[in-house]
């Protein structure tokens, strides 16, 4: 088999690990995420790596670089799913990265610098909320607050860690420390339509947009929905709904925001009763940061205006903030050369899709590679790309070793 193929046939078998049997959902910490830990463990041993996992549950490759003592190269992605999610978001990068060590270990390469590869063990953030645990555990910036997040069931992120092998007291060791670092390079689907449009199989990350996240809870108050006439209901499902609408407006209203409630629990949670409380999401993007955070205090300005009208309480709770974060001008030179390279045009974009090299940027500078994916669709089981565009993309990674090495 091809580099590509294999790179395919593996995201086939990361599919199948999975906590749900009729959709792929790989939450931190979980049974699937160690079998998938297990394999990508083998495939890193396989490229001519040696295979560590950090106490967060990150595995990391190390391919030595021909002299010891000097920098080293990160690349790698994610292996944690949202719910329901496609076979490539994440996983793609691990295994694009595995394959281009592969082929240096294959032609018996050494480069003048290491390469660590890194399967990060959160990104998405779907079991605890919140984002990036993996990679800020490896730029140090996880903090005690973060231990103590729970998820559904009332386990927190350090008893988890616990529970796959970690030791949460010690998690200021994952942060690097294995010398001079050249950059972080991640490759990644493209989550949008944009190169398909332009018939590209791969471009060149500009930024990655800035996020808010929040979680807001609703408080009316249950009654029977048979016997409470409709004058005076305090109802927390109609106010979140009046919400929901009021978020997607004032979107609608800002040229490039997107902002989406992605949960919306309802309790009871009975058709015949009124909805006391609802918990909702709020995920707030935009390439310009101050854009971003007018709009996020507008939005929750609305929400509150909306508690009052309705007699029900809007409780607001700050999940996560990114500031927008620029990939580095020399790496993403190097990317567009390597690009070249494979005789193809070279397309520079942003991301809309928050990724691992937000929180790798405080530690050392960033590019990105994206790769095609069909209808630009992500976070769904349609998400989709072709092996000729995987073989792109391993071929350009190798040009940009190559050039990095000559740099
Ligand atoms: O939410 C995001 O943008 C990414 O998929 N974590
Ligand atoms: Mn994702
Ligand atoms: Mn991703």
């Amino acid at each position: 088999m091809t580099g590509a193929e294999t790179v395919m046939a593996r995201c086939d078998e990361l599919a199948a690990c999975s906590e749900e049997a009729e959709r792929i959902t790989r939450p931190f910490g979980s049974p699937s995420m160690k079998k998938a830990q297990e394999l990508v463990g083998r495939w890193i041993l396989e490229a001519g790596m040696r295979v560590s996992r950090d106490n967060v549950g990150n595995v990391h490759g190390h391919y030595e670089a021909a002299a010891p003592g000097g920098p080293t190269l990160l690349m790698g992605s994610h292996l944690d799913t949202v719910r329901g999610a496609g076979r490539y978001d994440g996983m793609l990068g691990v295994l694009v990265a595995i394959a281009a060590v592969q082929e240096l270990h294959d032609a018996g390469h050494t480069l003048p610098f290491a390469i660590d590869v890194i399967a990060f063990a959160d990104e998405e953030g779907l079991r605890f909320g919140s984002t990036y645990l993996g990679s800020r555990a490896l730029a140090g910036t996880l903090s005690p607050a973060d231990l103590n997040l729970v998820d559904a069931r009332g386990i927190s992120l350090a008893q988890a860690i616990t529970e796959v092998g970690g030791d949460p007291s010690r998690i200021a060791d994952d942060r690097w420390h294995g010398g001079d670092l050249i950059g972080f390079v991640e490759t990644h689907i493209e989550q949008g339509p944009v190169l398909e449009a332009r018939l590209l199989p791969v471009g060149v990350v500009s930024a990655i947009a800035g996020q808010n996240r929040y979680a807001l809870t609703l408080k009316g108050e249950a009654g029977h929905a048979g016997t409470v006439p409709m004058n005076g209901r305090r109802d927390a499902l109609a106010a979140a709904a009046e919400i929901v609408l009021a978020v997607e407006a004032e979107a609608l209203a800002r040229p490039g925001l997107v902002a989406t409630v992605g949960k919306l629990d309802v309790f009871p949670g009975a058709t015949n009763v009124i909805p006391g409380q609802v918990d909702l999401s709020l995920d707030v993007r935009h390439s310009e940061d101050p854009t971003r955070i007018e709009t996020c205090a507008h939005i929750l300005e609305r929400a509150q205006d909306v508690g009052a009208q309705r007699n029900v309480t809007v409780t607001v709770k700050p999940v996560s903030e990114n500031a927008a974060v620029p990939c580095s001008a020399r790496l993403s030179q190097l990317l567009s050369r390597a690009v070249e390279d494979a005789r193809l045009e070279v397309l520079h974009l942003a991301s809309g899709a928050g990724h691992d090299g937000v929180a790798i940027e405080s530690l050392t500078e960033i590019g990105m590679l994206f790769v095609r994916c069909k209808g630009g669709v992500s976070h769904s089981p349609a998400e989709s790309v072709t092996t000729q565009d995987v073989a792109v993309a391993i071929d350009v990674l190798g040009n940009f070793l190559e050039r990095l090495a000559a740099a």
